[in-house]
């Protein structure tokens, strides 16, 4: 069934916004229309033109009166405009806040003329157990969830902790992130290891939005104990709060010259090429949809049992969890798995075969089957309602 789909998002480098605009790739890739709604282009809807995709940015317009452009309202506008003017089927919105409220409002406004259509809302991570949670936030976001026609979650850990969290009165179906690894896989780069690792020494690498969550200074810690017993290289990508902070405390543990702060990068895979262990010691983590693509270029992770963890990284196989803030865990099992070229070797044979089991291929599919789904119901329900 060929669909027309909106789809809304974060644009940044967030884990919300990249999942979605690979599942928007992929899914232009299969035929569909596919109609990008957020502010700015999405970092990873590079260049390269895509017959089937649209972006449409929305615009915030500025007044004196306004400390705070209301987004929420621009939005919901723009969901109007663009469902009527492109005849969208469905809108896909990813991250709760404030997008599912956006979409509920919308439909509102659509159902006036009997041109409203379904959505689906994307639950991703904070926007449940850290904003969403929030009081702030809180009954806007369960009322907008509840209002949905379909919920996913990216982790079973995920589904459960919204389901603590909030009164849910529908299913929430589990779709984990996904990875193409036809991008993302290990390619010859030896030339570039050789220049940020001149003496063969081990490369770590973490990737982030250097946000409180991610706990970046632990990474630097981790890094300085496995420094004191192997040669080793950390390369940090990315950027965020907490950068000055990373910054900071790995000159003041004088290993600054063994880190290298390489910003936000677009080819991360070619960084991950040339890596031997992923460091993700977050405090809360739905998926960790960074650490995946590590794993699809054959790197192994050294992670935090947070939140949805461990339904990637398999104890003692792909790498090794530990609790929250326990560096010096970390530390040993990073140690463990760097001291021996065979055990390297062996973990990271292992995390590429557990990255094969979340390919695009397989979770695909489950989006597809879900719009499908949705639109029919709501056809139903819509004729029902007017008599037909
Ligand atoms: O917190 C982030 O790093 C960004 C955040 C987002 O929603 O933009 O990422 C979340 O969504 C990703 C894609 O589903 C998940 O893989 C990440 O685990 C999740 N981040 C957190 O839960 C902290």
């Amino acid at each position: 069934m060929s669909m027309k789909i909106g789809i809304v998002c974060y644009p940044t480098f967030g884990g919300s916004g990249v999942l979605a605009t690979e599942l928007g790739l992929a899914l232009s890739d299969k035929g569909y229309e596919v109609h990008f709604i957020t502010y700015e282009q999405p970092v990873r809807l590079t260049q390269t033109f895509h017959p089937n995709i649209y972006f449409h940015e929305v615009k915030v317009p500025t007044y004196p009166l306004f400390d705070f452009p209301p987004y929420e309202t621009a939005l919901a506008s723009a969901m109007v405009n663009i469902i009527v003017n492109q005849k969208l089927d469905i809108l896909h919105l990813h991250y709760a806040i404030p997008h599912a409220s956006a979409a509920y409002f919308a439909r509102q406004i659509l159902k006036k003329t009997g041109q409203d259509i379904p959505f689906i809302t994307t639950l991703h991570g904070t926007d449940i157990t850290l904003v969403g949670k929030d009081p702030t936030y809180a009954p806007v976001v369960a009322f907008s969830i509840n209002e949905s026609d379909a919920i996913t979650a990216v982790s079973d850990s995920l589904r459960e902790e919204t389901l603590r969290s909030f009164n849910i009165v529908k299913d929430i179906q589990v779709i984990h992130n996904f990875v193409d690894v036809k991008r993302f896989h290990q390619t010859d780069k030896l030339h570039f290891k050789q220049m940020l690792a001149p003496d063969g020494e081990r490369i770590l690498v973490h990737v982030s939005n250097f946000r409180t969550v991610k706990r970046v200074p632990d990474v630097i810690r981790i890094f300085e104990k496995v420094k004191q017993v192997i040669p080793a290289k950390l390369l940090m990508i990315g950027d965020g709060p907490d950068r000055q902070n990373a910054e900071d405390l790995a000159r003041s543990l004088g290993i600054y010259n063994d880190v290298r702060f390489l910003g936000k990068q677009e080819q991360i895979s070619e960084i991950l090429s040339i890596a031997d262990l992923f460091l993700l010691p977050s405090q809360t983590e739905s998926f960790g949809l960074s650490a995946l693509e590590a794993m699809a270029c054959s790197v192994p992770l050294i992670s935090s049992n947070a939140g949805g963890l461990p339904e990637i990284n398999i104890e003692g196989k792909t790498g090794f969890q530990s609790e929250v803030g326990d560096i010096e865990s970390m530390a040993k099992n990073a140690i463990y798995i760097l001291s021996d070229d065979e055990r390297l070797h062996q973990f990271k044979k292992e995390a590429i075969t557990q990255a094969r089991k979340f390919e695009k291929q397989h979770i695909i599919p489950m989006y597809e089957k879900l719009y499908c789904e949705v639109v029919e119901a709501y056809k139903e329900k819509k004729a029902i309602a007017s008599g037909e």
